[in-house]
């Protein structure tokens, strides 16, 4: 079998280099993580400054923002952040890199793990149709999907609002996902290919999935979306933290927050930033649910791994998912492979193979426990919307109830549409 060779790929997206965004420590194997190329978070304290100022002769700039709040400061320097934040802390000062975190939808592919078969998988396609795997090694690993079935709409007493912070919305879904009239051109709406090399990008269609699963599992709850990751997969931890910061001004008891994204920290610490914005929004009664990583690994990944937040690993059909991470830290689990939910309409990328992998009509088929986190989100807001509830106390009869089945490393299973 035989197939038009698709044109080349442009470079990587996540290599370290000077005109990266994303850098990485990849020397020290144990301990790697990705991080913002000149960027620090640091305490905004005097003690802390003059700490800095110290160590890189005042070569640095502080960023306003809304991370003074929770008593943070980002700066930008030339220096090494690395050793920098490093310095600070062994001079008792909190400081840290400020830390990449990659949306999980596009690393879901669990040929990248193993080399056995399963669906939602481009070298399955590659296999089938002789070409080199490696060509769709940077693709996104969405693929084409049938509209599934419609689901009944529970009403109840309750109500719920889902904030889900990721890739942004497609425009062509906002009707069905987020069905508000707006009037102002929307800063959050997504495409499927914004770096125009006529491939999907990595991410893009992450948040419109990740909004469809939230409006399937509770079709009568609000759903607001707010674009912290570009569409190659990568945001930080101060960004996202100014996000949910401002989010936090709005949010009660009413509220649960979906995070489809994580990553690895300098000495696994808790993110420096995060860990201050969500017990923020703690503090006002929401509940924080995030994902727990397709690395197939037990090391501690934030935010899933934050006090209080419900880090939630993938099932497959009857265990963990071959690419989730687990472990002690992980409290919940709910399917996530082979997921089917909306995605753009009308595009067609530019790999031209039979069956064309990258030519949708709405739905996606895609795995990853970025599409498991909302399944549980979206079932807090179910419960809550159905037996009128807070969502602390929708979060407990799901998840926290100290009778509910548990697996090992993988938590309660929420496997409810
Ligand atoms: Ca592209
Ligand atoms: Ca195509």
């Amino acid at each position: 079998m035989s197939a038009a060779a698709p044109p080349d790929r442009p470079n990587p997206p996540f290599v370290s280099g000077e005109t990266s965004r994303v850098a990485t420590n990849m020397g020290e194997s144990s301990n790697e993580f990705l991080y913002r190329p000149g960027e620090l978070v640091i305490s905004n304290t005097d003690e802390a400054r003059s700490a800095l100022a110290e160590l890189v002769g005042g070569d640095y700039e502080a960023v306003e923002s809304e991370l003074d709040e929770v008593g943070l400061l980002l700066v930008h320097l030339k220096a090494d952040p690395v050793a920098i934040a490093r310095a600070l802390r062994a001079a008792g000062h909190e400081a840290q890199v400020n830390h990449v975190l990659l949306a999980d939808g596009y690393t879901a592919d669990p040929m990248r793990f193993a080399g056995i078969g399963l669906t939602a998988d481009p070298m399955r396609f590659a296999a089938m149709l002789g070409v080199d795997p490696m060509r769709f090694a940077n693709s996104s690993t969405a693929r084409p999907a049938a509209k599934p079935a419609d689901v009944p709409k529970p009403s109840g007493p309750g109500r719920a609002t889902v904030a889900i912070l990721d890739t942004g919305l497609d425009p062509g879904n906002r009707a069905d996902l987020v069905p508000v009239v707006d009037t102002e051109p929307d800063p959050d709406s997504e495409q499927p290919d914004e770096n125009g090399d006529g491939y999907l990008d990595l991410a893009a269609g992450h948040g419109t999935f990740i909004a469809g699963i939230v409006r399937r599992a509770a079709p009568t709850a609000t759903i607001v979306v707010d674009r912290v990751i570009e569409p190659d997969g990568d945001g930080d931890d101060a960004r996202i933290a100014m996000a949910l910061i401002r989010l936090a001004g709005e949010a009660n008891q009413h509220t649960v927050v979906n995070l489809s994204f994580s990553g690895y920290t300098d000495d696994d610490q808790p993110l420096l930033s995060l860990e201050r914005a969500i017990a923020r929004l703690q503090m006002k009664d929401a509940v924080v649910v995030a994902a727990a990583g397709n690395n197939a690994d037990c090391r501690i990944k934030w935010p899933a791994a934050l006090p209080d937040v419900i880090g939630v690993a993938a099932l497959d059909a009857c265990d963990r998912a071959i690419f989730s991470n687990y472990g002690a830290w992980v409290r919940a689990c709910a399917p996530g492979v082979d997921v089917v939910s909306n995605f753009f309409a009308g595009f067609d990328g530019a790999f031209d193979t039979k069956p064309d992998i990258d030519e949708f009509d709405g739905w996606a088929m895609w795995s990853g426990t970025s599409f498991s986190a909302p399944r549980v989100a979206g079932a807090i807001a179910n419960e809550m919307i159905v037996y009128g509830i807070p969502a602390r106390a929708a979060a407990h009869r799901l998840v926290g109830h100290r009778d509910l089945f548990r697996l090992p490393h993988l938590g309660v299973v929420v496997n409810v549409v």
